[in-house]
């Protein structure tokens, strides 16, 4: 359909105008439906093994072995040249909402511990403004004892906190890969001049362990488009 058609041509966009075998060797795998295009199309390089791909999370794991890619960790690389990753949405400034699949600590580590971050999206997810497509709210992994604590935090702080329930998969809340909880709070659409401050007063919340805030880290997006063209932001 023309959604998949439209991820498959950004991810590739993004993998063959920036991933250069001669400057890159340790590569971060983001997580996602439009991530799997990313690993498909580096698993197809005929020197993909001169490559180490970092996972960020169970699902990019298995993408790195399914295309043939060496796996690495983070721990044995955390310094990484370049990292294709998706997104819930992005705003005019390349900020996004990341953690609509519950990956986002690692995501947010990969991302931080490489030199260059690059996104790929379908364009239902680049509306200019945070939470304007998004309205699921702003993903925040949580230890569970402290779920309740953060969530009157966070209506103080004006926010409509929701524990991601597990269902129909689970019966109680979703567990991340870290043994964690993720609270999806919604702020409404945010600004891009508030997201530092809200992402820095939410990460000071004793118990928060990270938000799906990413503010000023990407510094390129390719938006797969419907009609079969690609933009390039950034
Ligand atoms: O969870 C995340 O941040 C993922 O990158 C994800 O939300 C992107 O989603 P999609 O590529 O499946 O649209």
């Amino acid at each position: 359909n023309l959604v998949k058609k439209a991820k498959k041509l950004c991810a590739y966009a993004a993998v063959d105008s920036n991933l250069d075998l001669s400057k890159h060797r340790i590569i971060g795998i983001g997580s996602g439906s439009t991530v799997v295009y990313v690993a498909e199309r580096v698993g197809q390089l005929p020197n993909k093994d001169r490559l180490v791909c970092i996972p960020t999370g169970f699902q990019s794991k298995q993408l790195i072995l399914a295309n043939g890619l060496n796996l690495g960790s983070i721990e044995e690389y955390p310094e990484i040249d370049i990292d294709f990753d998706g997104a819930d949405e992005i705003d005019s400034e390349l900020n996004c909402i990341k953690g609509g699949g519950a990956c986002l600590l690692l995501e947010k580590l990969v991302a931080d511990c490489s030199k260059q971050f690059i996104l790929v999206a379908d364009d239902r997810k680049n509306t200019g403004i945070l939470g304007k497509h998004w309205t699921q709210g702003v993903p925040i992994e949580v230890v569970p004892s402290a779920y309740t604590k953060i969530s009157r935090q966070l209506t103080v702080l004006g926010g409509k906190p929701t524990v991601r329930p597990g269902a129909p998969a689970k019966a109680g809340p979703v567990i991340t890969d870290n043994g964690n909880f993720i609270i999806d709070c919604d702020f409404g659409e945010i600004p891009s001049n508030k997201l530092q401050a809200l992402n820095d007063k939410i990460v000071a919340m004793v118990g928060v362990v990270e938000t799906g805030l990413f503010v000023h880290m990407a510094e390129k997006a390719y938006i797969g488009n419907s009609d079969g063209t690609v933009t390039i932001v950034g």
